[in-house]
């Protein structure tokens, strides 16, 4: 018989260590899906906008102190309260350029030595990204670049542990950029990646949840 397809946008997730250049390329890749016809917003997490990413944007301005695992479940409810929204964009065709989701929630918190297992827990649920591009960087070269603010994680022995963290966390479906790279080398790479995956997707690949 016919096989309906249910075609739908894609969840695409950047993810790397502060510096490394997730945020120019995921709207370098928004400008390039939009000009190639497909409807496409960029999100981010944390969303600062929200009551819950307001309290984020205070810890990590460290206007505010909050337990480790107080935070780290702030960070997770920020996904959760957008997760039917995220659902509907997508089912409407909408493709999804996210900057950090919940491999940030685990690699940050993990490396302030909370469990993993524990990390994971509050994510079971939220939706499994399509597409995880990760932008390698080491720790020292991010720090070469300069340009870490003022906030309570870019800070160069921190950002080691999260690397370390975003490497135990990584597994064979992430695909792996040099974020050393110039700029345009990131940018072709990185178009290629995410217009096949969205191509899977309008053709009907079904949701599935995390982890995977
Ligand atoms: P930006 O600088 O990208 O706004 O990130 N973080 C992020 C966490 O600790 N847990 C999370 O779940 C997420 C999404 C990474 C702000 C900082 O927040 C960290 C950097």
């Amino acid at each position: 018989g016919n096989k309906k397809i249910d075609s739908r946008g894609a969840l695409i997730v950047l993810e790397g260590l502060d510096r490394c250049g997730k945020t120019s390329q995921c709207s370098r890749l928004v400008s390039y899906l939009e000009e190639s016809g497909h409807v496409v917003e960029s999100w981010r997490f944390p969303d600062r906008n929200t009551g819950v990413g307001k309290m984020i944007s205070s810890y990590l301005a460290n206007d505010s102190h909050l337990d480790d695992r107080a935070i780290h479940l702030l960070f997770s409810a920020n996904r959760w309260e957008k997760r039917s929204l995220m659902e509907s964009k997508l089912s409407s065709g909408t493709t999804l350029i996210v900057d950090r989701y919940s491999f940030s929630g685990v690699a940050f918190s993990s490396a302030k030595g909370l469990d993993v297992e524990w990390c994971m827990a509050p994510e079971v649920g939220l939706l499994a990204p399509d597409l995880v591009v990760y932008l390698d960087i080491s720790p020292e070269k991010a720090a070469e670049r300069g340009g870490y603010g003022g906030e309570r994680y870019e800070k160069l022995e921190f950002q080691k542990r999260v690397a370390q963290s975003y490497n135990t966390l990584c597994d064979a479906t992430w695909k792996i950029i040099d974020a050393t790279l110039p700029i345009e080398d990131i940018e072709k790479q990185l178009r290629q990646i995410a217009m096949e995956c969205v191509q899977t997707c309008e053709k009907g690949k079904p949701f599935s949840e995390l982890w995977l």
